[in-house]
């Protein structure tokens, strides 16, 4: 398994949506681990294909606390089922191809996440607390969303546009 290089913003692939996975092979289970590795050397709580580069709909997550034992969840193809509709939860958001920049988020206070699992088998998650804003962070990335997509324009308008002149000056070099 290997630590894999994180894409940044404004990379297009981050607004591109990824292709479904048709069948849990060793290559897929191979990605999984580096997605695992990746993640908890960021450090983060979450973290899709997408990231490391891949476009495939694959994420992994894990939200146990620093003194808890790891708890990590590899989840293919998922897709949100149910999600609440009256309770909200606002959650400060970071996202590790978006680096130093943290602002707070709405989404529903509760999910159904629907899956596969590494053996193949379709599974369904009720989520909440940052567990359940962890999962819509990760599946947004899956289908080419970012957590700045549900900010005002003027903030993600700024926010691209900084990172959008970093990564000329990073080219011009
Ligand atoms: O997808 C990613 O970029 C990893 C995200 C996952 C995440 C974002 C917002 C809220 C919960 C999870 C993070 O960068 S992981 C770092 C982190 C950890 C706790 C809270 C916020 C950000
Ligand atoms: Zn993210």
């Amino acid at each position: 398994m290997s630590i894999r290089p994180i894409i940044l913003i404004p990379d297009p692939r981050l607004k591109t949506p990824s292709e479904p996975v048709t069948e849990v092979t060793d290559e897929i289970r191979a990605l999984a681990a580096d997605m695992l590795d990746t993640m908890y050397d960021a450090p983060g709580i979450g973290l899709a294909a997408v990231q490391i580069g891949v476009m495939k709909r694959l994420i992994v997550v894990d939200v146990a606390g620093k003194d808890e034992p790891k708890n990590p969840m590899v989840l293919i193809n998922p897709e949100v089922v149910w999600e609440s509709d009256e309770e909200f939860r606002i959650h400060e958001e970071g996202c590790l191809s978006i680096p130093d920049y943290y602002e707070e988020v709405e989404r529903p206070a509760q999910v159904r996440v629907r899956y596969m699992d590494l053996d193949g088998r379709t599974r369904e998650i009720d989520a909440d607390g940052v567990l359940s804003t962890c999962l819509q962070h990760e599946i947004d990335h899956v289908n080419g969303v970012l957590f700045l997509d549900h900010l005002s324009r003027l903030k993600r308008d700024r926010v691209m546009k900084k990172f959008t002149k970093a990564a000329k000056r990073e080219a011009a070099v």
